[in-house]
């Protein structure tokens, strides 16, 4: 199997690599991996370090709305997972422009590509926040979309192309719609890393609003896990829910990373809300676990805990990124 994989150098993407080639590199079904990534300022080589000698691997920096490239490089994989996208809420409220671009335009381009050449399967990484906000209750898979920011419209969008190309033209797509992720490798611009680094730093950290919103985390190992469950064996046309089961407020993960980092609720400034923002997500994922056996492996507990111990040791990971994006 070759897979081409968009934002191959991402948080996901390169978790998603990572794990892909670590198989037997000369068993006869190994997979062969091409990244295609812009390496935008989330984007970071340095994630796919351990697997870049891996003969298995091919990595093309470029833009997935230049249809030129993509058309050259499209021929000869079996399967695309697009993960690549502009991915930060607060960065599409103060401009929405790179997200229509890259998370509408991008996606058809890659779509168009995928088409002409007759990939085998199309696997479209979305979001929860494409079903906006819910008071109770979860969401399933057939709920409507109502996407309230910049970012989850532009990923709605993109996510309806996906299945309107298996719709319209009878393409193999499968749509992975998952909750908040979080782990090693995330870039410190998103809740959890941002904490911690700034924790580690002794700086403050910007608790938004009333520190209510709920969101239900989900370790990158378990989302990827999940995706490569889809890939293999979800049925075309169908949209699968990726969930950690776990739902905390912000307030209570503010205080387990206090915890955490050895500080206290000193080091947190209560700031102006976000606009617009979404007070709680949950989705169900009944399907996936009915369809193919998924339940989520890594514990909350676990997972926070060995995500800080991460970012404790790997501050040569860390800290050119703050610096070059002024955080
Ligand atoms: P990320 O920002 O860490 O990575 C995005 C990657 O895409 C980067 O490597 C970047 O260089 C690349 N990229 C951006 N624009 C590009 C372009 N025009 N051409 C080629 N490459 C480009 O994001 P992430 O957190 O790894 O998210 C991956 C995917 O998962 C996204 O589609 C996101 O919407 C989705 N998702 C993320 C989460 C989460 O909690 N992080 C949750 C749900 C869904
Ligand atoms: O400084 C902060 N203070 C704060 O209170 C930041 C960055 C966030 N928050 C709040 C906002 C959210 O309620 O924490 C929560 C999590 O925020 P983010 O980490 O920005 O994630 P979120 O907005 O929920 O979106 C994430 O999950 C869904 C990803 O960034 C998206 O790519 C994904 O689709």
């Amino acid at each position: 199997m070759r897979i081409l994989i968009t934002g191959g150098a991402g948080f996901i993407g390169s978790e998603f690599v990572r794990n892909l080639l670590s198989g037997d590199a000369t068993s006869q079904d190994t997979p062969r991996v091409t990244i295609l990534d812009k390496l935008t300022y989330s984007g970071n080589v340095a994630n796919l370090a351990t697997v870049a000698a891996d003969p298995r691997y091919t990595f093309v920096e470029g833009d997935i709305c230049d249809a030129d490239l993509v058309d050259q490089l499209m021929p000869g994989h079996d399967v695309v997972v697009h993960f690549a996208a502009e991915s930060h809420v607060d960065r599409s409220i103060a401009g929405s422009g790179p997200f229509v671009v890259t998370n509408v335009l991008g996606t058809q381009v890659l779509l168009d590509a995928a088409r002409k050449h007759g990939v085998g399967r199309f696997v479209h990484v979305s979001t929860d926040e494409v079903y906006g906000s819910i008071e109770t209750g979860s969401w399933t898979e057939d709920w409507p979309l109502a996407p309230n920011s910049p970012y989850s419209a532009s990923k709605a969008a993109s996510d309806l192309l996906a299945l309107a190309y298996h719709r319209t033209h009878g393409m193999d797509v499968v749509v992975t719609r998952c909750s908040n992720n979080y782990g090693h490798f995330q870039f410190p611009e998103k809740m959890i890393p941002l904490f911690v680094t700034n924790l580690l730093d002794g700086k403050r950290v910007p608790l938004y609003g009333d520190g209510g919103n709920i969101r239900d985390w989900l370790h990158v190992s378990d989302h990827c896990r999940g995706i490569d469950l889809v890939m293999r064996s979800g049925r075309p046309g169908e949209v699968y829910h990726i969930g950690g089961g776990t739902e905390v407020t912000n307030k209570e993960l503010t205080a387990r990373l206090l915890a955490a980092c050895g500080a206290d609720w000193g080091s947190v400034d209560h700031v102006e809300d976000r606009k617009g923002h979404d007070r709680r997500y949950s989705l169900s994922i009944d399907k996936l676990r009915d369809e193919l056996g998924y339940t989520p492996r890594v514990s909350f507990e676990e997972g926070l805990e060995s995500t800080v111990v991460w970012y404790r040791e790997n501050r040569a990971w860390w800290e050119p990124l703050r610096q070059k994006a002024a955080l």
